[in-house]
């Protein structure tokens, strides 16, 4: 058995959890926020089968695209006012972060 842990942006979170639904895939979605751009995106969990792994993985690089974003350039306190103006810096995000990772044991009580 396999966790998955998928960070896909918010946009993309809905759809994807439609399709683990539509294929009996069992998930669970956690709302979670971007280090850089301190954002909202969502962390789905999926324990699944060594052999429904590529499954999966194709379900995510499905629903997940790539979008650009905006980030404002730092500005640095600068008491010689010599006009610093934050200026904004393009990003490309996603579509989707993958980790897959080994389960020792998988338990439901
Ligand atoms: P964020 O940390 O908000 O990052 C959003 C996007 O900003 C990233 O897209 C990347 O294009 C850019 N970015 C991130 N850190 C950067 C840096 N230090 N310098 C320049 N640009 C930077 P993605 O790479 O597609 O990542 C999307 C989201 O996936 C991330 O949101 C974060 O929540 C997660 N993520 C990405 N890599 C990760 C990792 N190695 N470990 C844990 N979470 C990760």
């Amino acid at each position: 058995m396999k966790m998955i842990l998928a960070i896909v942006q918010d946009k993309d979170a809905n759809r994807l959890s439609n399709k683990f639904i539509d294929h009996n895939v069992r998930a669970t979605k956690l709302s979670s926020t971007g280090g850089f751009l301190k954002s909202g995106n969502a962390t789905f969990i999926v324990g699944i089968e060594d052999e429904r792994v590529d499954e999966v993985l194709k379900l995510i690089e499905e629903t997940s695209k790539a979008r650009k974003s905006y980030v404002q350039s730092p500005i640095t306190l600068d008491l010689s006012m010599d006009g610093q103006v934050p200026y904004p810096i393009e990003v490309e995000v996603g579509g989707a972060t993958v980790f897959v990772l080994p389960v020792e044991n998988f338990l439901r009580f």
